[in-house]
């Protein structure tokens, strides 16, 4: 039987893997992070989001695992911005993707502009979920704003740079996110994040789940992942192709890391069945893979990847 490998690129570095752990899980301390280098079968890794300031988050419970996924108002607990740059300086083993994110669109700017400054070369990913304005809705769903952030961004980055996007719900949307990104140098596209402000119900309690936000939260796992595929499909579709696309969102199988990499994902990333199942995950997904792969006759990701059949 012909060997079936499952080699990925990111950005020019070979990854043994194309599976990633999905921003915000097991990420966040630096024995957690080390754990991330130390799994096989991850390909590479990316850091929890970091802001300037180092954050506690949001009060407890503020994740809370239901049967068909997860939901979490987390609230961006991060060590800060200064310890993961240290980290990705100084102690990287894997490729990592850093993170950041940004209370606001100015924070966003002064944060890049000490990045730019930085030693650091690798590929960074700005989360696109941040707060803008009060009254406005995240960065990412005012195309106009994101396009003037990107616009001042590239004005003085010139490093590795992509996007974590939320999930788009309208067609109309996907073109309108497409035209504004296409007209930036981007590495990729991540996509998705959670699906925001869920709400889930005890019905024995009679009460919501977590805590901040009046229950609101991100929605991962089995329940998100056909938005993730047309997320990560219609993104392909419509974006040059020197910008990669990242498939995060509902991932619990072989079968559906498979199906994000048919979609046209480069990568894919698991978040919700890691916090189900833990690190060992990786080898099972690579496994199931494999199976997948030879059963079909494909020895590469290339042989399969994009290549969605339309009825
Ligand atoms: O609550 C979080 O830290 C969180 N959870 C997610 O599912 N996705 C995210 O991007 C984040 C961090 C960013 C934000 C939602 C708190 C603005």
């Amino acid at each position: 039987m012909t060997e079936i490998d499952l080699s990925a690129d990111l950005f020019g570095q070979t990854l043994t893997s194309p599976l990633l752990n999905a921003s915000g899980v097991h990420c966040q301390t630096k024995e957690e992070l080390n754990d991330l280098a130390n799994t096989s079968n991850l390909g590479a890794m990316v850091t929890k989001s970091a802001t300037l300031q180092a954050r506690e988050g949001n009060p407890n419970p503020r994740y809370y695992d239901l049967e068909n996924g997860s939901i979490n108002s987390m609230g961006l607990p991060n060590l800060g911005y200064d310890f993961y740059l240290d980290y990705v300086l100084q102690e990287q083993t894997k490729p990592t993707i850093l993170s950041v994110a940004a209370l606001s669109a100015a924070d966003a700017i002064t944060l890049l502009k000490d990045l730019q400054a930085s030693d650091y070369q690798g590929p960074t990913e700005l989360n696109l979920s941040c707060p803008n304005i009060v009254g406005e809705p995240q960065l990412a769903y005012d195309f106009e704003a994101t396009d003037r952030v990107l616009s001042e961004v590239f004005s003085f980055y010139t490093k590795p740079l992509g996007v974590k996007l939320p999930p788009y719900f309208d067609l109309v949307h996907f073109d309108k996110i497409a035209a504004v990104l296409n007209k930036y140098p981007l590495t990729h596209v991540n996509t998705i994040n959670s699906i925001g402000n869920g709400l889930w119900v005890d019905i024995d309690q009679e009460q919501v789940v977590t805590k901040a936000k009046g229950g609101f939260g991100g929605l991962g796992g089995t329940m998100v992942l056909p938005t993730a595929l047309a997320n990560v499909r219609a993104l392909r579709q419509r974006l040059n192709d020197s910008i990669k696309v990242l498939g995060t969102g509902g991932v619990t199988s072989g079968a559906d890391v498979f199906t994000h990499i048919l979609c046209g994902a480069d990568l894919v990333s698991v978040g919700t069945q890691v916090m189900k199942e833990g690190l060992g995950v990786y080898d099972r997904l690579a496994e199931e893979l494999k199976d997948i792969m030879a059963e079909k006759g494909y020895q590469t990701l290339s042989d399969f990847r994009g290549k969605l059949k339309e009825l």
